[in-house]
């Protein structure tokens, strides 16, 4: 089926590689990825950017401190954010790093349609900067200290700077912000984020200073080369440099705007403010949503000493497997709000939702099915009532699921896909197949079937956030690669079709000591 609809473009934030990955990179990664996988699974084409951005002071003095160029370090450090991404199954179409070069020609090109716009002047910035998060804040917003020294609102340290610097007319884009944030209510998400926005704004917005001459890793300002732009600027770009501007016009204007762009809730002003006014005043079109995630926490409970510093993604993996990762980070918390991780929520996570619940019911009704209906898809007998109110629930899942992906609640879908799954358990203990083998094979027939049938639904909505393995036990069901789009959720598993024997997909958490 061919689908005249535009590419979905999902993005996520670009990260800082002045050091390796940690859980909210990942968290922020898999999130995504589960997004755009939906999309796909969901018959559209989707375009899914990822990466690295890579300048700014603070890359350069931690470069510096490292003793190699900062092109040295981020390259080194991107390496392993990309690793993380592979490892996880992020599922990107490009890992866009912010030195790549038709970066910088986007860059320069937004840059020169702001200023050809009158949107950029060139000024003086005096203000409190903080090096730590790249950004001057209102001295309203800064707090003095015990020891007289002076904070920003995050804690970091703050120091007094005057530069000359090229300014961006912020000031002038406040009606056209609060328009958008009225007339496309959707822009930014969750609500309570929008508030927050729309306060803001509405409290008035200065000048922006866009652009840095007391240090040199940046893109260069067009025709003013003592000038690097403030790495925000070039940051934000990455979308639109990932989307072909300006080099590939034609595919530009096919790729964007782009439908979402994932991010954490510390960056939305950023996204929210100074990446619409950007684009406004460059006349290029707005992203329809940005969707602000929350913080993840480690609530300090004792982790395993075998999975080391579990904040390490890739000890993470190593500990507890991708999809177990990947399904607990998105089911914990909900999503938009901040969440907690500890070694047991981890463990309890896997170990009643995945190996009791979807695991066990997997492995009993094929083992049974290996044994007793000669390792094929069992044909079932005219269906009770019990038995199409399963399905029916199993069948009326995309729905609901669908509805959560479009609200970005991916907590609520695997809630909701859940709900089947107990159903499927009470179903199958009610109706006891095993007692059934020699009594009645042929109602044994029908309820294995049954059962087997709400397992295939399961698994292909399951898919997005556990890829490898919902294709596991789509193998153990004997469906087709072909047949796992969401497109074949409204099909049924063919009666007599050869299965595979068996093999467990959620294996129990055992603690190291004792499995010793
Ligand atoms: O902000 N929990 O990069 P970054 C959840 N380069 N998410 C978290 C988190 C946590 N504990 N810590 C960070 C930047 N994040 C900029 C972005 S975009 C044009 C430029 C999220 O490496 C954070 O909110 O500090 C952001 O979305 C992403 O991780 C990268 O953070």
């Amino acid at each position: 089926m061919t689908d005249a609809r535009p590419p979905y473009y999902v993005t996520t934030a670009i990260a800082y590689p002045n050091g390796v990955p940690h859980i909210g990179h990942v968290y922020e990664a898999i999130a995504t990825d589960a997004v755009a996988r939906f999309h796909r699974l969901d018959g559209r084409e989707v375009r899914f950017l990822t990466g690295t951005d890579e300048h700014g002071l603070k890359m350069s003095q931690t470069a510096a401190r490292e003793g190699v160029t900062p092109l040295e370090w981020a390259t080194k450090n991107a390496a392993r954010f990309k690793a993380m991404d592979e490892l996880y199954g992020v599922s990107f179409d490009r890992f866009i790093r912010t030195t790549d070069q038709d970066h910088y020609a986007a860059s320069q090109e937004l840059w020169r349609r702001m200023k050809a716009a009158g949107d950029v002047y060139l000024g003086k910035y005096e203000g409190w900067y903080s090096v730590r998060d790249e950004a001057y804040f209102d001295e309203s917003e800064t707090v003095l200290a015990e020891d007289g020294s002076r904070k920003a609102p995050t804690g970091a340290p703050v120091e007094w700077v005057v530069e000359e610097s090229y300014f961006f007319r912020l000031s002038a884009y406040q009606d056209r912000l609060l328009k958008l944030y009225e007339e496309q209510p959707g822009f930014i998400g969750p609500d309570a984020r929008r508030n927050e926005v729309l306060a803001f704004v509405k409290r008035g917005l200065s000048d922006l200073s866009i652009s840095r001459t007391t240090f040199d890793w940046g893109v260069p300002v067009p025709d003013d080369a003592r000038h690097v732009m403030y790495v925000w600027v070039d940051a934000l770009t990455n979308y639109i440099t990932g989307a072909g501007f300006p080099a590939d016009m034609a595919t530009f204007e096919r790729v964007w705007p782009a439908d979402l762009h994932v991010i954490g809730k510390d960056i939305i002003r950023f996204h929210t403010v100074f990446w619409p006014a950007f684009l406004m005043s460059a006349e290029l079109p707005l992203p329809k949503r940005v969707f602000a995630h929350g913080f993840l926490y480690n609530r300090g409970e004792k982790m395993s000493k075998s999975v080391g510093n579990v904040v390490d993604p890739f000890a993470l993996a190593e500990g507890y497997g991708v999809d177990p990762v990947r399904y607990f980070l998105l089911r914990e918390a909900p999503f938009g709000q901040d969440g907690s991780y500890s070694h047991e929520a981890i463990v309890g996570r896997i170990n009643a939702d995945l190996a009791n619940d979807l695991g066990n019911l997997a492995q009993r009704s094929l083992s049974m099915v290996a044994k007793n209906c000669e390792g094929r898809a069992p044909s079932p007998a005219a269906f009770t009532e019990a038995d199409e109110a399963l399905l029916a629930s199993a069948d009326a899942l995309y729905g609901k699921v669908s509805a959560a992906f479009d609200d970005l609640a991916l907590h609520a879908a695997l809630a909701t896909i859940w709900t089947v799954v107990a159903d499927a358990n009470r179903y199958f203990a009610n109706h006891e197949p095993w007692a059934l083998r020699k009594t009645d094979p042929e109602r044994m027939a029908t309820v294995l079937y049954v059962t087997l049938e709400v397992l295939r639904s399961v698994s292909i909505l399951v898919q997005p956030f556990m890829p490898t393995s919902a294709a596991k036990l789509l193998d153990a069901l004997g469906v087709a690669e072909e047949a796992r789009a969401f497109a074949s959720l409204g099909g049924r598993l063919t009666p007599g079709a050869p299965l595979p024997p068996p093999e467990p997909v959620f294996p129990r958490y055992v603690e190291p000591e004792a499995a010793a």
